[in-house]
């Protein structure tokens, strides 16, 4: 078999205007092309996005000439193939009509042995723009939509292409068109085409491969299972055996992160001719729990016969124009997922069946996935066989290319369809909603059906989130299925109403930040750049916007003393919505059994729920997700009118944690007023509550008391507990520090906090830079950063508490020097933050 690359020596236009040809790169997209031609501005910076609208509006054609040799063309079989068409598009070969395309979301194999020639051949993509097409089927028949931001996009649904590209309320609109994933021709006469791995863990502990190819030959073929180069298995195929089974005696199983290793296993195929196809996997056995229980039906993954808490985040495309994505992109990212402790991420409805280097992180990673289908947030015409048909070939494809992963925990239908976007008690289409029939003809239907023969094994879920039983409607069960609960974002209620969630599994919440100042220099000008202007709000696209971000910030802290100090308030204030909720999922493990936040990543700069910004910089809550998904967690809950503490341990280690908890008392200057130690033991994958500390009383043996209100609930009268009583609770292993915590009776803006003096001393050794922080009074949320230089550290936004230091490791930098990290260091106590 023969592969010829054709990624290179493109050529684009407008369709409208040939005489402008102008070099393509592929893979690639048309607003790619035209910013490295500098035809079209960056979209990112300022508001010069309305400036590229213009090119969704035209159709573009994509060109190139190739020769392909005698050796190829003598083949029986000449494949053209593409991996993605970014969408409505006709190829024409040699000025002859081949074939018209019409979804991003699939790969191509286009039969072209009668098409080409000896000597020059010349290959012509003429995309069209998708919204005339959109406008014509839209004027037939409204599809309900949210998140339309401009008239033109209504009938988005029509077209399967990204949806988020047409704006969502974190992004930019910029659809675009073009070659998004390579191309390449085949020429053969035999090929191995795909093939099947299914896996059966029996009760010894064995686990069972059969192996299924799908063979473009009459050939006998032979698999081979290797673990790093070395063969562990195999056996012969005959031409008539559809599959051959294998068996791995002694497994090294494959985990989540966090709970153990993620050994892979290598497959081939191979014919005589030497010809082979390969897929790495890891042997799992991989179940979602749905079993009654006292809190209604349970809703767990379990994973190699344990259950296992998902702790994570969902996950956007990574770019606007995702051909432009690259793997170090996808690298870091996952990177700080796994770092930040997580095991689950949810590739979200609305963006793009994944990369191949993505999926591969993830295996290594050990982050499971969950896949939603690309459905989010509309309705689609579930009526018309055509559609359908395009949406089968789409789902096959997708599941025939991902299910033999280990990451893959979950296929999911859609994104949020069931809160109202369909009606199950409606036949009729209206302005707001879809009738049940056109739902289910997918969700139901087509798709259940495609997973249960193209994967079998890995379970699908119809929407995120759903309610298997009782009314579908009611999408937010607590007793059963998994939730997206907005009611502190979108509805207004305080962080602490997340403590009430008795949900099975959140897969959706969030709040949204501010990034970096470096991040806001990047795409404002200097008289941009504060809290309130046209540039500031134009990056902003949810509805209830900076308002609410501001809303909630004076809530907790005080007014903030410049532009940069606002910025990170709102991310400490993002990042404490986050610890709220996760702390508490943690705290209820075995009721809930999950939680995703709202989101990990951005498609471009601005206010957003991501936790990682464009740039791949942390934004506070990534290091707060590392200390809430830290492996053993302390958690602390007050009672403000008993005046108590309770001190929790949640443990996702895979085996049973064995340690001690120092809690300690103290005024904000730093005075001890009562201390302990309890010695803990904490089963894997359970929370235990240790002890309740009766501060109020601790605080009256000490000392003046305040506790339990200083005013009254119900008076209008803002309510603090006491304002200068901290509690530190510090677990630690074998004398070595795991997880510290903080919980205090007033919100931080009451608190007593004076100028602290911090030292900071840093060291370097073989295994990297670290700095060693201690401060004369207590100084909750110091954060770290460089001056005009980035770096990721081992923890940041720390609590610093005299007689407690801490040594963080600077993981990341791009400084070259310990001098230049040295005079770049820069540390921020809260106090010196807000007024
Ligand atoms: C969720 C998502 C997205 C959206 C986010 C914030 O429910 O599914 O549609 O961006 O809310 O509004």
């Amino acid at each position: 078999m023969h592969t010829l690359n054709l990624n290179q020596n493109w050529f684009f236009h407008n369709r409208a205007d040939r005489s402008t040809s102008l070099p393509a790169t592929v893979p690639g997209c048309v607003h790619t092309d035209l910013l490295d031609h500098g035809l079209i501005p960056d979209p990112w910076y300022r508001d010069q996005e309305k400036d590229i609208h213009w090119v969704a509006r035209e159709d573009w054609v994509y060109e190139r000439e190739f020769y392909p040799e005698d050796e190829h063309l003598r083949h029986s079989n000449l494949l053209l193939c593409f991996d993605g068409l970014d969408t409505l598009c006709t190829l024409e070969i040699n000025d002859r009509d081949v074939c018209r395309m019409h979804n991003m979301h699939v790969r191509h194999e286009i039969d072209v042995k009668e098409f080409l020639r000896p000597g020059r051949n010349q290959i012509r993509l003429t995309f069209d723009s998708p919204l005339p097409h959109m406008r014509k089927k839209d004027a037939e028949l409204r599809m309900p939509s949210w998140n339309i931001f401009h008239e033109d996009f209504y009938g988005k649904s029509y077209v399967r292409k990204m949806a988020c590209a047409f704006g969502w309320d974190w992004g930019l609109m910029a659809p675009t068109a073009g070659i998004w994933r390579p191309v390449y021709l085949l020429a053969f006469e035999n090929r191995i085409r795909d093939f099947r791995v299914d896996q059966t863990h029996n009760d010894d502990g064995s686990v069972l491969l059969t192996v299924a190819p799908d063979l473009h030959a009459e050939a006998d073929y032979t698999v081979t299972i290797s673990r790093n180069g070395t063969p562990v298995a195999s056996t012969a195929g005959a031409v008539r055996d559809p599959e051959v089974c294998l068996s791995i005696p002694a497994p090294d199983c494959w985990w989540p992160n966090g709970m153990g290793g993620q050994p892979l296993y290598d497959v081939c195929v191979s014919l005589a001719d030497g010809q082979t196809c390969r897929k790495r996997i890891g042997l799992r056995k991989l179940e979602l729990i749905r079993q009654p229980d006292t809190h209604g039906e349970s809703f767990r993954f379990r994973v190699n016969g344990r259950d296992i808490f998902m702790k994570g985040g969902n996950w956007i495309p990574c770019d606007v124009f995702p051909s432009r994505i690259q793997p170090e992109t996808y690298r870091h990212l996952l990177d700080s997922c796994a770092r930040s402790g997580m095991n689950m991420i949810r590739v979200w409805g609305g963006g793009i069946y994944e990369h191949e280097t993505f999926y591969d992180l993830c295996d290594e990673l050990g982050l499971l996935i969950w896949q939603d289908f690309m459905f989010a947030c509309a309705s689609f015409p579930g009526f018309d066989p055509e559609f359908l048909e395009n949406v089968k070939a789409e789902a096959v494809d997708n599941v025939r290319r991902l299910r033999h992963r280990p990451c893959l925990a979950l296929w999911c239908g859609n994104n949020e369809l069931e809160q109202g976007i369909v009606q199950f008690d409606q036949t009729e289409w209206t302005a707001k909603a879809m009738p049940a029939s056109a739902y289910e003809a997918i969700f139901d239907q087509l798709l259940p059906e495609v997973v249960a023969r193209e994967d079998g094994h890995t379970p699908y879920w119809p929407c995120s989130p759903h309610s298997p039983h009782g009314d579908r409607g009611q999408f937010n069960n607590p007793a059963c299925g998994d939730a997206h609960a907005w009611s502190v974002w979108f509805g207004g209620q305080p962080l602490e109403a997340q403590r009430n969630w008795s949900y099975r599994f959140m897969s959706e919440f969030g709040f949204q930040s501010f990034p970096e100042l470096r991040t806001i220099e990047s795409f404002t000008a200097p008289e941009d750049r504060s809290l309130v202007n046209w540039v500031m709000d134009y990056h902003q696209r949810s509805g209830p916007g900076n308002m609410t971000i501001y809303k909630y910030l004076l809530d907790w802290f005080r007014e903030p003393v410049d532009f940069e100090s606002s910025l990170i308030l709102t991310q400490l204030i993002q990042g404490l919505c986050i610890q709220v909720a996760a702390e508490h999922a943690r705290r209820i493990q075995g009721q809930m059994d999950g939680l995703l936040y709202w989101q990990i990543n951005d498609l471009w700069p601005g206010a957003t729920w991501s936790s990682i910004d464009v740039y791949g910089r942390w934004k506070a809550l990534q290091y707060l997700a590392r200390r809430f998904f830290a492996p053993v967690m302390v958690s602390l809950l007050e009672e403000q009118e008993s005046g108590t503490m309770a001190v929790h341990v949640s443990n996702h280690r895979p085996d049973t944690f064995i340690g001690d908890v120092q809690w300690t008392l103290l005024t904000f200057a730093g005075e001890v007023l009562a201390s302990g130690k309890e010695t803990v033991q904490v089963p894997s994958q359970t929370n235990c509550e240790i002890i309740s500390l009766e501060c109020d009383k601790q605080r009256r043996l000490g000392g003046e008391s305040k506790l339990p209100l200083e005013i009254g609930k119900g008076s209008g009268i803002p309510i603090a507990g006491d304002r200068d009583l901290l509690v530190l609770a510090v677990l630690t292993e074998n004398g070595v520090e795991q997880s510290r915590n903080l919980g205090a009776f007033a919100k931080p803006k009451y608190w007593k906090l004076t100028e602290p003096d911090i030292t900071a001393t840093l060291t370097r050794d073989e295994r990297g830079s670290f700095i060693t922080l201690s401060s004369t009074v207590c100084s909750p949320w110091t954060r770290l950063h460089l001056q005009d230089a980035d770096a990721v550290f081992s923890d940041n936004y720390v609590h610093l508490i005299p007689g407690f230091p801490l040594t963080v490791r600077v993981e990341s930098c791009s400084l070259e020097s310990q001098d230049q990290l040295e005079s770049a260091l820069r540390i921020t106590p809260l106090v010196d933050l807000f007024r």
